[in-house]
């Protein structure tokens, strides 16, 4: 196991947790499985320890996590903002997962600046931030674990655990929400956990009990009927491959979404299935905006050096990472399609080399 944290915040933390009363787990806006994963797992934790815990998110999270464990307790700020404000101003220990500055929870965003501000003095709660994300804001928490290299921030929490002694006493609860976090933020350990420690983690979340192969079902075998047909009808009807580029595209619009009847979260991760196909570099999938009328989203997926973040920039009005990126544009879908091919065109040196 690593050691995240230094010799001096351990004691300052171990003191913080023993004092604590009442306890706020917060996460990023659009919660994924690692920002649930982290703030369920810690709220287990607490509990266990005899806290008050209460998780706080800032809007809807998908679908497919509402398995997890604690996860009808979650008090989501876009619908009960005095409530969780009342918890946040009267928490005393606030653990901050997943994200690296105030902005990333969006709404939530000015109640953290005020919580920062409080916990510089005396009254306010101490806050702990465990993230993986770069470039974490200064000041932002009184201790700040914040780890890039690793491949979640409920890898992060794992070793903090590791380090308070708590990796042993750990409950099913618990490793099941950690384990959910390192699974999905690496898709399944297919991409960011060569990392041999990733596999120590694992290894010690199987000795709590969890169940990994149902987590992964309960996770990824969550298509409907209807998403089934959908990812039939995209990869044999829409999706295109541009000769000779390495690059494809799918596209969908509002009146196919309609004549398939598709939801939302449903065309999920879809843009990744095109790189599957042998020698495959870049894969967009383009769609009518459902929710502004004339726009267009874009969804870039990449494999190995090539920047969609970049591309996104340039082109689609977006950013994002360098294997995954987004934008939006206003402009109809053959205008978008005909961009692409232009993207697609100026990059080709990358994407043929
Ligand atoms: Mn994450």
């Amino acid at each position: 196991m690593e050691k995240v944290i230094t010799d001096g915040q351990l004691f300052v933390l171990k003191e913080k947790i023993e004092q604590a009363h009442r306890v706020v787990c917060v996460c990023h806006v659009s919660p994924d499985g690692d920002a649930l994963g982290s703030t369920l797992g810690i709220s287990a934790w607490m509990k266990r320890l005899g806290k008050e815990c209460r998780v706080v998110v800032p809007n809807r999270f998908p679908d497919f996590l509402h398995w997890m464990p604690g996860v009808n307790e979650i008090i989501r700020y876009d619908k009960k903002k005095e409530e969780a404000d009342i918890l946040l101003r009267s928490a005393d220990l606030i653990w901050v997962c997943d994200m690296n500055a105030p902005s990333r929870a969006l709404e939530m965003e000015s109640i953290l600046t005020e919580c920062m501000e409080r916990s510089m003095g005396v009254a306010g709660g101490f806050m702990v931030m465990a993230d993986h994300h770069l470039h974490p804001q200064e000041g932002f928490c009184n201790i700040q674990i914040s780890q890039p290299e690793m491949c979640a921030t409920c890898e992060v929490i794992c070793h903090i655990m590791h380090q308070l002694g708590e990796l042993s006493n750990m409950s099913v609860k618990e490793a099941t929400c950690i384990y959910t976090g390192m699974m999905t933020d690496t898709g399944a350990f297919t991409y960011a956990s060569n990392r041999s420690v990733v596999y120590e983690c694992i290894s010690t979340l199987l000795s709590c009990g969890i169940d990994k192969d149902k987590i992964y079902r309960n996770v990824f075998f969550t298509s409907t009927p209807n998403r089934m047909r959908l990812i039939g009808y995209l990869l044999y009807v829409k999706m295109e491959v541009i000769g000779g580029m390495n690059a494809s595209l799918m596209t969908l619009t509002n009146q196919e979404r309609k004549m398939l009847g598709v939801k939302n979260g449903d065309t999920e991760g879809i843009v990744n299935m095109p790189l599957q196909i042998q020698g495959m570099r870049l894969s967009a999938f383009i769609s009518e905006d459902t929710e502004h009328v004339g726009f267009v989203k874009f969804s870039l997926r990449s494999v190995d050096d090539f920047p969609c973040n970049e591309m996104s920039a340039r082109f689609f009005n977006g950013g994002g990472h360098k294997n995954a990126s987004g934008g939006r544009l206003q402009c109809t879908i053959e205008e978008a399609i005909e961009l692409y091919r232009k993207a697609v065109h100026e990059y080709r040196a990358l994407l043929q080399g």
